[in-house]
């Protein structure tokens, strides 16, 4: 559990009040929880072999569709990477507030590090980096894959042993559809939010959608919104209030104000 000398960040009177007071907190997370990990953002220039693409646009059909060695490469690449990173102090704080407030975490993350540090996810929006399956004929594909040590510029993908069509990475590319349960679990989450209840903002830029939507949806139900991220972003007038402060040391400031 988050011990109170562990915090060094003063939290607002109000955030504290308002997750004091809350019963249930949608806790809505985005690239910016992983970054004290060591999970490069979104946004963050990309590095060594990728610096010079925008990972929106890697991230598409299209891309796939005219290089998939290229696309699966940088997939391998992150699956390393997080495989080689551990949760850091605000994945764990989330874990501990669970024991003290009824927690709902909604992802846009791939990684699996909220998991591994011992929350239950509600829903990862944007898929998981680890599941696999064939893009010609869908079937999941659960074969060890063998991941580069360093970057490669590119790696033939898995072939999917019922089609022999090739195996993507199981995240949300941009122009697909969100996958339905997760998008059915994620709005029963938030209509089970009241007025008191609290919803955290973490680490997200808010760009892109129908995932940026999600802090107004908390709002339409009652609850507070509380924006966690050390800088203002396209969301930040739709939330109530602002922590200014990485998520590895906000949260669990937050839990020991709880336990304090
Ligand atoms: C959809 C998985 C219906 C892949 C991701 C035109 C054509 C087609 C679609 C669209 C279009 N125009 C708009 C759209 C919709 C599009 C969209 O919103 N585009 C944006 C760019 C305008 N959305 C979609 O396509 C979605 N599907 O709409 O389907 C449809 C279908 C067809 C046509 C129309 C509509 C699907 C989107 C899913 C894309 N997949 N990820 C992969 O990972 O490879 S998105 C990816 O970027 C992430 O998952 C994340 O969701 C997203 C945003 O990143 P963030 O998490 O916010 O991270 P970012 O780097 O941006 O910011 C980090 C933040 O952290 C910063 O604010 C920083 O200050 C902060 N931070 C940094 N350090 C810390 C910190 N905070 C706290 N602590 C720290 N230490």
């Amino acid at each position: 559990m988050t011990t109170p000398d562990e915090s060094t960040i003063a939290l607002p009177a109000e955030v504290l009040t308002a997750v004091q007071g809350a019963r249930r907190v949608l806790v809505l997370t985005g690239a910016g929880m992983s970054a004290e990990s060591g999970v490069p953002t979104f946004r963050d220039a990309q590095s060594g072999l990728w610096e010079h693409f925008d990972p929106s646009q890697l991230a598409t059909q299209e891309a796939w569709g005219e290089d998939p060695p290229f696309v699966w490469a940088w997939y391998a690449w992150r699956m390393q990477l997080v495989r080689d990173v551990d949760p850091n102090a605000g994945h764990r704080a989330l874990a501990d507030l669970a024991a003290l407030r009824e927690v709902m975490i909604v992802t846009q993350n791939v990684d699996d590090l909220h998991e591994r540090a011992g929350s239950s996810v509600t829903a990862h929006v944007h898929g998981r980096l680890g599941e696999l399956r064939c893009a010609d004929c869908g079937a999941p594909y659960t074969a060890e894959v063998s991941l580069p040590v360093e970057p490669m510029e590119r790696i033939d993908p898995p072939t999917c042993p019922e089609c022999e069509g090739d195996v993507r990475p199981g995240v949300v590319w941009f122009g697909e559809m969100l996958p339905d349960a997760a998008v059915a679990a994620t709005d029963a989450a938030i209509d089970t939010l009241e007025p008191g209840d609290v919803a955290l903002v973490v680490g997200t830029s808010g760009v892109v959608y129908p995932a940026a939507g999600y802090p107004a949806m908390a709002r339409a139900e009652g609850a507070t919104v509380i924006e966690i991220n050390p800088t203002e972003t396209e969301i930040s007038d739709m939330c109530d209030h602002h922590v200014r402060g990485p998520a590895a040391e906000v949260l669990p400031a937050l839990v020991a104000g709880l336990t304090g």
